[in-house]
């Protein structure tokens, strides 16, 4: 039967700095390469908060935001070979086409194939998929989870196993992906390693996971929040760090004190430039790699002294902790699985998605790691 336009309930962003408003949008059916899918369960990730905000010079409105998703595939468009109706998927903001020049390079995860088009809010045709009365809304981030149904290109789905908890794997669609990846991926921490980890939120405790899961030797996680430090410490966390305990001293000097010369590795987590400084300036002479995860506001820009660089500290960043979604989140799904990690920590809240601005609230309150909207 030839899929037909569905009336789906959906958090509208109608502009910079409002709340999300629930709506009835029309869903087209899935085109060419395309699929529909019923989300199950999305989280709410900073980023989403960050768009919202104004501060993106991607955002574009009225689009429905949402990017850490689990849903299964109601229908899909001609030519769409990789899944069929009833797999359980996860929605990827990072695609992977595996044919551009980025897919094919084993260098990046940072697949190009439709960065323009979903960019500007589009599908990779140039139009979208939602609409109310007429009135075009666009996508957000290709993935679009904060709607009961979304349309999604084929290359940005990952198919996961059916047995896997979709309320609880979403979070796989990119905090803890994120996190867990930029330490394995990314910087590759060593058994043994000295880590740092600025910002306690679902990025920078997966990132603890994930120097955990490496053995690092000492995870060192600062936070201005105290009341992250609990978690932290349960998830492998060695030393508790709130700057606010230093006075005016820089942080960064108060960790090169503490790990005589400097941390193997850093990692920022909250998208803070002036904090991006001290974790580049916290590593070790001659080897410290600092990685950027937090997404800093428009205008925003890093510095530090070359002198830094020249002395053999590394700045790096990493998207999406490096992962290539299709072919390696089914593996991380498999770990979850397999008991290697936990998810249901990180799950403070969960809610239905008309509440969705009471999610934005407790993280703005920093009282929540994720809230997981329920469809
Ligand atoms: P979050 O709001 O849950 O957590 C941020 C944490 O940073 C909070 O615990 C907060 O108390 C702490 N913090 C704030 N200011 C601080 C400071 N000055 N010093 C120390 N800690 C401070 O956010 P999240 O969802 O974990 O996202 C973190 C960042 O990562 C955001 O910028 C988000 O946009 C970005 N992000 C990037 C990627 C990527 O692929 N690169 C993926 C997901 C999220
Ligand atoms: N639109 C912003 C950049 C936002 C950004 O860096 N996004 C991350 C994912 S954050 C997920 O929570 C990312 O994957 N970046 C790579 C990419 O291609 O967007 C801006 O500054 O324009
Ligand atoms: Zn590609
Ligand atoms: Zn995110």
């Amino acid at each position: 039967m030839t899929a037909q336009v569905i009336k789906s309930k959906a958090a509208v962003a109608w502009a910079a700095g409002e709340p999300l408003k629930m709506e009835v949008v029309d869903v087209m059916p899935p085109q060419k390469g395309e699929v529909r899918v019923k989300m199950i369960a999305t989280g709410v990730c900073h980023t989403d908060a960050f768009t919202l905000s104004g501060d993106d010079p991607e955002g574009i409105f009225p689009a429905i935001l949402g990017h850490e998703g689990g849903g299964i595939v109601e229908s899909i468009g001609e030519g769409v070979t990789s899944v069929e109706v009833g797999d359980h998927v996860i929605p990827l903001y990072t695609p992977e086409c595996g044919e551009c020049k980025f897919c094919l390079s084993g260098k990046t995860n940072l697949c190009q194939k439709i960065r323009e088009t979903q960019g500007k809010g589009l599908m990779p045709d140039g139009t979208t998929r939602f609409s109310i009365n007429g009135q075009p809304i666009f996508h957000y981030m290709g993935t679009s989870t904060f709607s009961e149904y979304t349309v999604l290109p084929e290359i940005s789905l990952a198919k996961v196993r059916k047995d896997a908890p979709l309320e609880e794997v979403c979070l796989l669609g990119c905090g803890v992906t994120t996190g867990m990846g930029a330490v394995m991926n990314t910087a590759k921490v060593e058994e043994g390693a000295t880590v740092a980890i600025f910002g306690m939120g679902g990025i920078g405790l997966s990132a603890v996971i994930g120097a955990t899961m490496a053995k690092a030797g000492r995870i060192i996680a600062i936070d201005i929040n105290e009341s992250k430090f609990d978690l932290a410490r349960k998830l492998g966390a060695t030393d508790c760090i709130n700057p606010k305990d230093y006075g005016d001293k820089p942080i960064q000097d108060v960790i090169v004190e503490l790990t005589d010369g400097g941390v193997d590795y850093s990692f920022e987590c909250v998208g803070n430039v002036h904090l991006m400084r001290s974790a580049l300036e916290c590593c070790h002479k001659g080897w410290g790699e600092s990685i950027v995860i937090g997404v800093a506001g428009a205008g925003q820009e890093i510095s530090t002294r070359p002198f830094q660089l020249v002395t053999g500290r590394v700045w790096k960043g990493s998207a999406f902790g490096g992962v290539k979604g299709r072919t390696e989140l089914p593996e991380y799904v498999n770990r979850y699985m397999a008991g290697e990690f936990k998810l249901d920590d990180f799950i403070t809240h969960t809610m239905s998605l008309d509440q969705v601005n009471e999610a934005f609230d407790l993280m703005h309150e920093g009282k929540s790691i994720r809230t997981v909207i329920h469809f």
